[in-house]
């Protein structure tokens, strides 16, 4: 059945000129762009879009990081798209994304932002329940 999912495109990958690139990964994977819009994210989006991790000890670093510049908001569809970007996508850690994926094969050297977060291009829904709460706070 086609699925949609939510992604996005982080700080990193558009200041570094990776947007292309990244997207047409996700194109290449038989990907959808529904819609794609540039956003810069405001602390009051990236609370909620972060709601989940707000007591981690890396959250403020996240909240810094995300808004700190310019990103893009996509919305994608596939057959099993949720699963199937996560895997595009790559580990959570670039150090231990595997070669092939987003994550994996665009790191940095350093992958720790100036803020103490993992830089790691690329944001995906992890869920159906997740899509549904992250879609409509940017679409
Ligand atoms: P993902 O983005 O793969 O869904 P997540 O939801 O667990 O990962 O975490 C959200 C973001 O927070 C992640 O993309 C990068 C940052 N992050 C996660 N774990 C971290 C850690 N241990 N130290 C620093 N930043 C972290
Ligand atoms: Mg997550």
């Amino acid at each position: 059945m086609l699925e949609k999912t939510f992604f996005m495109l982080k700080p990193d990958t558009v200041s570094r000129g990776l947007k292309d690139e990244v997207i047409n990964r996700v194109k290449e994977q038989g990907f959808r762009v529904i819609e794609e819009k540039p956003i810069k994210i405001t602390s009051e989006l990236a609370s909620k879009l972060y709601k989940i991790h707000q007591d981690k000890p890396f959250y403020d670093g996240l909240i810094k990081f995300i808004t700190s510049g310019p990103a893009v908001v996509v919305m994608l569809e596939r057959e099993n798209a949720v699963l199937k970007l996560r895997e595009v996508m790559g580990a959570t850690d670039p150090r231990k994304a595997i070669a092939g994926t987003i994550r994996g094969d665009l790191k940095e050297e350093n992958v720790l932002s100036e803020y103490g977060t993992i830089k790691n291009l690329v944001h995906g829904s992890d869920s159906e329940e997740s899509f549904e709460y992250e879609s409509k706070i940017f679409f």
